[in-house]
């Protein structure tokens, strides 16, 4: 087995990439992030000083950054589910989502719920308003988008959908999607029925106890 990831369970960017690897059955080692074994954290900050995860390492080489690492899966480990089309021109819209994800879903998310973890005098009240506003802009531009499409590219899962999922699973338990969002709501839905993503759900259940803002009782 060569490939190696650096993630934790619960970690949304990681769970990206766990779905991407689940989609094609791809055998790895999951070096599993945690306080009682700190050496795994030593490796981790050795092979990346920026200390973000998921981090591969494929047969010595070094893969940061969860969009880049599905690329570089479906470059030198590809399966039966092509998750960036061979088409540049498809590609570039499957590119374009998967930013809108990372930029504008899971940032604000990760905004809100880093801020409920720091001491009371240094949170940051306006930036978390900001990015709650962010978020119900994100909602309503995406409920548009999904209106006629059942992926978020289109017709077929793609890498924009490996991000989506664990981004909309935290962000409405971090902001709630509101009624006003119909499509969003149903495209979470079949997100969290698509098998690659149910196992990693499954997966992070133990840890939902840790969800700094309280977990709800569903999904
Ligand atoms: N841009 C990175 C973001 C990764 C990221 O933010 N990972 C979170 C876990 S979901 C993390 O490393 N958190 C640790 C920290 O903020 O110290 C990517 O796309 O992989």
């Amino acid at each position: 087995m060569t490939l190696k990831l650096y993630a934790h369970p619960f970690s949304s960017y990681c769970q990206k990439v766990l779905v991407a690897l689940y989609e094609n059955r791809t055998p790895f080692e999951f070096r599993a992030l945690s306080h009682e074994n700190p050496q795994v954290m030593e490796e981790l900050v050795a092979l990346w000083p920026m200390k973000r995860f998921p981090v591969l390492v494929d047969a010595g080489r070094t893969v940061v950054e969860a969009s880049i690492i599905i690329e570089h899966l479906g470059l030198y480990h590809p399966g039966p589910t092509h998750l960036l089309p061979e088409d540049a021109r498809t590609a570039l819209e499957v590119r374009c989502m998967d930013r809108f994800f990372d930029n504008y879903l899971s940032t604000p998310q990760q905004k809100i719920v880093a801020d409920s973890l720091r001491p009371e005098t240094e949170r940051d009240p306006r930036g978390v308003a900001d990015a709650r506003a962010m978020l119900d802009t994100a909602y309503g531009w995406l409920n548009g988008i999904m209106a006629d499409r059942e992926w978020a590219a289109g017709d077929d899962f793609s890498l924009a959908d490996c991000g989506a999922a664990p981004f909309l699973f935290y962000a409405d338990w971090t902001h709630r999607i509101g009624s006003a969002f119909p499509h969003v709501i149903a495209y979470r839905q079949r997100l969290l029925a698509r098998p690659s993503f149910a196992r990693a759900v499954d997966e992070a259940r133990p840890y939902r106890p840790l969800f700094p803002l309280g977990a709800p009782d569903r999904d």
